[in-house]
């Protein structure tokens, strides 16, 4: 359908007011929710997802793309509560304690949302306990750490401890990443994966999510 792809064109493209009128018109013309959003917003999002993977896009382009996105998505969110399309999970999201870097974060969380994740974000210089305690009080299947200092990735080691203690490790995953952060040092600590990039951790959640991992 021509106008699910101009949606996932001009998505890509960053064209938040294009994307927002074309995902009305599609709704006006009576197309289904859940079908905008797969082969329109996602079908975009995904594109974008791969190619700054890939380096082919940067940290601007991944932000406006998401910007539409968000703007196309806001349209469809009652029509999809409505008609019973249920989110694929529930994750929180913060940077560790002692680090305000949240760039990396909030991109992570964009590619999450764009695969249909619904994300509690907890901002930055989150200690372990508010981590845990929003995964136990909102029934988040995720903990996502991100870290951008050497200093501060300790504290993801002190997340895994703290789910531990509060005896909801077998429940919960725990992901990390960020610049410094190693496959090595999410063994190390006892975390459950570790993604190098924001796209690969939105994939990476889904899989827990639905059990695939
Ligand atoms: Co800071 N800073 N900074 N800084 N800063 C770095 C990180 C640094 C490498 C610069 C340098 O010295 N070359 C260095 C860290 C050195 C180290 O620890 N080894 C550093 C330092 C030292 C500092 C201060 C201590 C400086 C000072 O005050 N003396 C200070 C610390 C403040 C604090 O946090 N307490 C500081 C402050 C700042 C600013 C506030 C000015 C600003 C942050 C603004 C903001 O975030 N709102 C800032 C910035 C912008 C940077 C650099 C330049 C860029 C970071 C960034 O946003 N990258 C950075 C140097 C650099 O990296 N070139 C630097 C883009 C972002 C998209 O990448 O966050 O890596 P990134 O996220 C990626 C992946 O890592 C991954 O996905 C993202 C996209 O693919 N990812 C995950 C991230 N989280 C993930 C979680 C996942 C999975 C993947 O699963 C849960």
């Amino acid at each position: 359908m021509s106008i699910l792809n101009d949606i996932c064109e001009n998505l890509q493209k960053g064209k938040a007011k294009v994307v927002k009128e074309l995902v009305q018109q599609a709704i006006d013309e009576g197309i289904d929710a859940k079908e905008i959003l797969d082969q329109g917003l996602l079908a975009g999002m995904d594109i974008v997802g791969e190619k700054f993977k890939n380096n082919e896009v940067f940290v601007p382009e991944v932000l406006v793309a998401a910007r539409a996105m968000n703007m196309g998505a806001s349209l469809l969110k009652p029509l999809l509560s409505e008609s019973g399309v249920e989110s694929v999970g529930k994750v929180c999201i913060g940077t560790v304690k002692g680090d305000l870097h949240d760039i990396g974060k909030n991109l992570v969380k964009m590619m999450m949302e764009g695969k249909g994740i619904e994300v509690v974000d907890l901002g930055t210089d989150v200690d372990p306990e508010t981590y845990v305690k929003t995964a136990m009080e909102q029934n988040c299947q995720i903990i996502c750490c991100s870290a951008l200092l050497t200093t501060t990735m300790p504290v993801m080691g002190e997340v895994v401890k703290e789910a531990e203690k509060a005896g909801i490790r077998d429940k919960v995953k725990i992901m990390v990443g960020g610049a410094p952060v190693t496959e090595a040092f999410c063994e190390q600590i006892g975390a459950d994966k570790y993604t190098s990039d924001a796209a690969s951790a939105a994939d990476a959640a889904v899989a827990f999510c639905k059990g695939i991992a």
